[in-house]
C-alpha cells in the first residue's frame, strides 16, 4: 500500500508511523504535517531516512497542496489524524478548528476522490468518543449512540465524521471511523491531563483540577490506539465506524491522585506532599461529565482488545516523562520549535504557557 498518514507527527500520528515504518517495509508511507505547536519532528526520529518513509509539509486547509500531494505521490490509502486536538484551545479560539478539522478532512476527501475510480483507495478516519456527548452513569456510547457534541472541537469532529461518512455513502468511496477515547503513553503535549500533571507534579507546582474532579474519561494507551487504526484498516469494513476504548473509566481526580502515587514511587518523594498541590479550578464551559465505550463490536469483529493494564500503562508513561527531561524541556521552554524554524516555514509556535499552575494552558 501507499499510505497518506496526516498529522503524522502529532502525538498520536508519531506513534503510529513509529510503529508501522519498521514492522511493514512492503508498505510506503508519506507523513503530511503542517507542524503546529503540536507537532515535534524529533518524535519521529527513529524512522527519519528509513526508505519506506517520507515527509510533506502541508497544510490540509490548502485546497491545492493537498491536490498536488494525491497527484504526485497517487497515496491507496489515508490515514487521517491531522486535527487541532485539544478541547480548552477550541474553546478560546474555535475557527482553526472549523478549518483544519472540517474544511481540512473535505479537502482530503475530495483529493481522494479526484484521484480513485469509485470504489477503489480507503480513507480511515481517526475521530473520538467526544462526538457522542455526555453520558449519564452506567451508560455506555455505542457506534449507533447519536451525536451531541458539547465544544468547538467536539462539533468540528462530529462535522468531519459526517463529511466522511457522506462521501462513503454518495461517491461509493471506500470509508472506515474510528472514534476512540482518551488517550495516553510518551510523547504526549503536555497542554493534556496526564503529561501536564506528571510535568507539575515533577516541578512541584499546584495541580490545576477542574471543577470537583468527578468528570469520568475512559483512558486507553496511544500504542493500543495504534494497533486498532492498524486492524481496522487492513480487516475492517468499508462505511463502518468503530468505537475504540480502554475499558478504564475514570474520574479525573483518581487519575491525579494515582499520578500523585506513581510519582511519589518513582522519586521518593512523599505521597501525601505530592496531594497537597491539588488545586481546584474553574471548570471548563461545556465540561461533559462523563465518557464510556462500548468497545464489543471490535474486540467481536476485529479481536482488538486493550493490551495495556491502565495503572501499568501509566506507570510506564511517568517512566517516560522522568527518563525524557529534555524532551519536556525542549516543549516547555518552546526550543522544540527551533529545528522547525530552520528547516521548515512554521505555522504557530505557541507553546504551553508559563503559567499552568491554575488555569490550565493558556492557549
Ligand atoms: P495532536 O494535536 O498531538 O497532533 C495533531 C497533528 O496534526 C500535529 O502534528 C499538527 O501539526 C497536525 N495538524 C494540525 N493542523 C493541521 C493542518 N491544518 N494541516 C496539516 N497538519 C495539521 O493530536 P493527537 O492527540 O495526536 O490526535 C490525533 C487525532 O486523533 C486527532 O484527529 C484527534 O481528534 C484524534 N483523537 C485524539 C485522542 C486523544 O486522546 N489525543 C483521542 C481520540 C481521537
Ligand atoms: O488542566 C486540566 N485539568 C483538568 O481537570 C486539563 C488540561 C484537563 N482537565 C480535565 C478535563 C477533562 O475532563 O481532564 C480531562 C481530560 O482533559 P484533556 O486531557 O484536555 O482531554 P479531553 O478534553 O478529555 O480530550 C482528549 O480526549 C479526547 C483529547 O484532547 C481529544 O483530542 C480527544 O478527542
Amino acid at each position: 500500500m501507499r499510505i497518506l498518514v496526516t498529522g503524522g507527527a502529532g502525538f498520536i500520528g508519531s506513534t503510529l508511523l513509529n510503529t508501522l515504518v519498521p514492522r511493514h517495509p512492503e508498505h510506503q508511507f508519506l507523513n503530511v504535517d503542517v507542524l503546529t505547536y503540536a507537532a515535534n519532528p524529533a518524535n519521529l526520529a527513529v524512522i527519519e531516512g528509513r526508505e519506506n518513509y517520507e515527509f510533506e509539509q502541508v497544510d490540509i486547509t490548502d485546497e491545492a497542496g493537498v491536490r498536488s500531494v494525491f497527484d504526485k505521490w497517487r497515496p491507496n490509502c489515508v490515514i487521517h489524524l491531522a486535527a487541532e486536538s485539544h478541547v480548552d484551545r477550541s474553546i478560546h479560539g474555535p475557527r482553526a478548528f472549523m478549518l483544519t478539522n472540517i474544511l481540512g478532512t473535505f479537502n482530503l476527501l475530495e483529493a481522494a476522490r479526484a484521484t480513485w475510480t469509485e470504489g477503489e483507495g480507503l480513507f480511515h478516519h481517526v475521530s473520538t468518543d467526544e462526538v457522542y456527548g455526555s453520558l449519564a452513569d452506567g451508560e455506555f456510547f455505542s457506534e449507533d449512540s447519536p451525536y451531541d457534541p458539547s465544544s468547538p472541537y467536539s462539533a468540528s469532529k462530529a462535522s468531519s465524521d459526517h463529511l466522511v461518512r457522506s462521501h462513503g455513502r454518495t461517491y461509493n468511496m471506500p470509508i472506515r471511523i474510528s472514534n476512540c477515547s482518551n488517550n495516553y503513553g510518551p510523547m504526549q503535549f503536555p497542554e493534556k491531563l496526564i503529561p501536564l500533571m506528571i510535568g507539575n507534579l515533577l516541578k512541584r507546582r499546584p495541580l490545576p483540577v477542574y471543577g470537583r474532579g468527578l468528570n469520568v474519561r475512559d483512558w486507553l494507551h496511544v500504542s493500543d490506539h495504534c494497533e486498532a487504526i492498524w486492524a481496522i484498516v487492513q480487516h475492517g469494513t468499508n462505511g463502518e465506524s468503530y468505537n475504540v476504548g480502554g475499558n478504564c473509566p475514570m474520574r479525573n481526580i483518581d487519575v491525579v491522585y494515582t499520578l500523585c502515587a506513581l510519582v511519589a514511587e518513582a522519586t521518593g518523594t512523599d505521597e501525601d506532599e505530592l496531594r497537597s498541590l491539588v488545586c481546584f479550578v474553574e471548570d471548563r464551559p461545556g465540561h461533559d461529565l462523563r465518557y464510556a465505550v462500548d468497545a464489543s463490536k471490535i474486540a467481536q469483529e476485529l479481536g482488538v482488545v486493550p493490551s495495556r493494564d491502565f495503572s501499568d500503562g501509566l506507570r510506564s508513561t511517568v517512566q517516560w516523562y522522568l527518563q525524557n527531561q529534555e524532551w519536556v524541556q525542549a516543549v516547555t521552554d518552546g526550543s522544540y520549535r527551533d529545528w522547525i524554524e530552520q528547516n521548515y516555514s512554521s505555522r504557530a509556535t505557541a507553546t504551553i504557557s508559563k503559567d499552568t499552575s491554575k488555569n490550565g494552558p493558556t492557549p
